[in-house]
């Protein structure tokens, strides 16, 4: 998945490879869903979530930090983080989306295990 969206292989994510990576977990791409496309200055500022160090770009390090803080929210914290900006609540679709997909690959995986195993 990080290699996919990591287009230069640079090992980071800079906001226009967050962009990419925004519209697609956000299903923004989507036509007959009506929704405008990821900004380039959204992306940025949608970095400042996940740019721990402050250098600009997103490591995998951090976009996995990300990803398991997401993934330990209940869903009291999502709503009052939703809430505090439209900002906030955009992430927090992204982190929604994403910690799902993520649930979705592994019960796949289960499955296939499983299947394997009969
Ligand atoms: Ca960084």
């Amino acid at each position: 998945m990080w290699l996919k969206y990591d287009v230069d292989r640079s090992g980071t994510l800079d906001p226009s490879e967050i962009r990419v990576l925004i519209s697609e977990v956000m299903d923004y791409n989507a036509v007959e869903k009506g929704r405008d496309d990821v900004t380039l200055e959204e992306a940025t500022r949608f970095m400042g979530f996940l740019d721990h160090n402050g250098d600009g770009v997103i490591d995998e390090n951090e976009f996995l930090l990300f990803i398991v803080n997401a993934m330990t929210m209940t869903i009291e914290n999502r709503i009052n983080f939703a809430h505090r900006s439209p900002m906030h609540a955009k992430v927090m679709v992204f982190c929604t989306n994403l910690t799902e997909r993520s649930v979705n690959i592994q019960k796949a995986i289960e499955r296939e295990i499983e299947m394997e195993m009969k």
